[in-house]
């Protein structure tokens, strides 16, 4: 990662306008904007490019001529991104469009290129050659039948030495398989550059990040908004000139984004399951059921204490972030937007009440024994654990509880007419 911080590199990069500068180059600094009204074509060939020298020119204009080729009236669209090798230059004198975005990133380089695009459709593709140009018009022709995104799937025809098998066979099914289980995308090939857009989807995606994760965000985003998605089996072919991905780096960009805006997956499930498992743990050996072939102890009961706690934690934290996804990001959950439409505040605040109270009576009852036996031996550590665990549970609840609650009240706040000041 560079030096940026995640919450920065997240963020809207406020990139690119569609003010044209003297020999077709474009300033991607001021400020987004939509190309303007009115200069449409109907294809914008929109290409990211960081130091393709070997490639470009010729990526350029083997566009050209399939769009001409096809009968489209169209546009190249070059994004350089700092280019060191004179790839703006070499792009331009083969007939792009040259967006200039300073700030490195494949997201940032298609931040700028998109908002400079005219087309009523945007094809994307990378600047190594890799991709099949001449297969532009299938997804121009995809968006013509009704699609809003059409996004390729190389998986069933990769070119000998296209792709290293640790992104074949584990890093790109891996990341394709996370996806799809956190958000039913139904995307074969997640990470595939060749894709294809009606330009009037854009606004709805509000595609912020600036990296190579741009690539999941656009699908989860689609998906997200309902649009309708269609899949074109795509050759892909091995790239001239050095890779700009990195394995780990790019990797695990895509993971965190997948991780960070799945609350679900990220804290409720694994919350939840440590809450269980722990209740579970504990109540075997408070019942001292045979478990395995054999009784457990105190030690047990100590460890289902702590995965109760923690767990009741990671939940709390769960929820707290689906409301502010929710609230704060317009995000729809049907699992959240069922639990808050059921449970209010002060069922939380019962429930976290109740089970605090439990746990006192236990630590009372635990006491009582104690100042029966004159101060004297004492062994019931076991319930002494339940007691404890009970009650920094129930405490966890009753305030978490008004945590969610506060959260709820800035979405109020945010509703309110605006009142003038008399
Ligand atoms: N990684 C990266 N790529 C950029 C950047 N800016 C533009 N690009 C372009 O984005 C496209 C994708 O990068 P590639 O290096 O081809 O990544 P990839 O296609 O996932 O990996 P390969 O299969 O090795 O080509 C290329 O056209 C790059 O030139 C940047 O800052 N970082
Ligand atoms: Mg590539």
């Amino acid at each position: 990662m560079n030096d940026a911080t995640f919450a920065e590199e997240n963020a809207p990069s406020g990139l690119a306008t569609a003010r044209e500068a003297d020999r077709g180059e474009i300033d991607a600094h001021a400020g987004r904007a939509a190309a303007p009204a009115g200069t449409g074509v109907a294809v914008s060939v929109v290409i990211p490019c960081l130091n393709e020298s070997e490639t470009i020119a010729e990526c350029v204009r083997r566009a050209h001529e399939v769009l001409r080729a096809a009968g489209l009236d169209g546009e190249v669209v070059v994004a350089d991104n700092g280019s060191e090798d004179g790839s703006a230059e070499l792009a331009r004198r083969a007939g792009a469009r040259v967006v200039h975005e300073p700030r490195r990133g494949y997201g940032s380089a298609y931040h700028a290129g998109l908002a400079a695009a005219r087309g009523r459709y945007v094809v994307m593709l990378d600047a190594d050659l890799t991709y099949p140009l001449e297969d532009i018009p299938r997804f121009v022709a995809a968006l013509e039948e009704g699609a809003d995104v059409v996004i390729g799937n190389r998986m069933g025809n990769i070119q000998p030495g296209a792709m290293p098998w640790l992104h074949r066979y584990i890093g790109n099914p891996l990341l394709t398989g996370v996806l799809n289980v956190f958000f039913r995308t139904g995307v074969r090939d997640a990470h595939c550059g060749m894709r294809a857009l009606r330009r009037e989807a854009l606004p709805r995606l509000e595609l912020r990040t600036t990296g190579m994760e741009f690539a999941s965000e656009m699908v989860i985003r689609a998906a997200k908004a309902g649009l309708r998605i269609e899949q074109l089996d795509i050759e892909y072919r091995p790239r001239r000139g050095e890779s700009k991905l990195s394995t780990f780096r790019d990797g695990w960009r895509h993971l965190r984004f997948l991780l960070v805006h799945s609350p679900t997956h990220l804290f409720v499930l694994p919350g939840a399951a440590m809450v269980l498992l722990g209740a579970f743990t504990m109540a075997t050996v408070l019942t001292g059921l045979p478990l395995f072939g054999r009784t457990w102890q105190l030690h047990a009961m100590i460890a289902g204490s702590l995965m109760a706690v923690v767990g009741t934690q990671v939940l709390a934290l769960g929820l707290c972030a689906h409301a502010y996804g929710t609230y704060f990001m317009g995000e729809k959950d049907r699992w959240f937007d069922w639990a808050r439409s059921r449970f209010r505040l002060e069922h939380g605040l019962l429930l976290g009440g109740a089970v605090t109270l439990i746990g006192l009576l236990i630590g009372g009852a635990i006491a009582l024994t104690w100042a029966d036996r004159g101060f004297g031996r004492l062994g019931e550590e076991r319930l002494a654990v339940l007691a404890a665990t009970l009650i920094t549970v129930g405490i966890q609840v009753f305030f978490s509880s008004f945590l969610l609650s506060i959260l709820g009240l800035r979405r109020l706040e945010s509703r309110k007419p605006k009142s003038r000041s008399i």
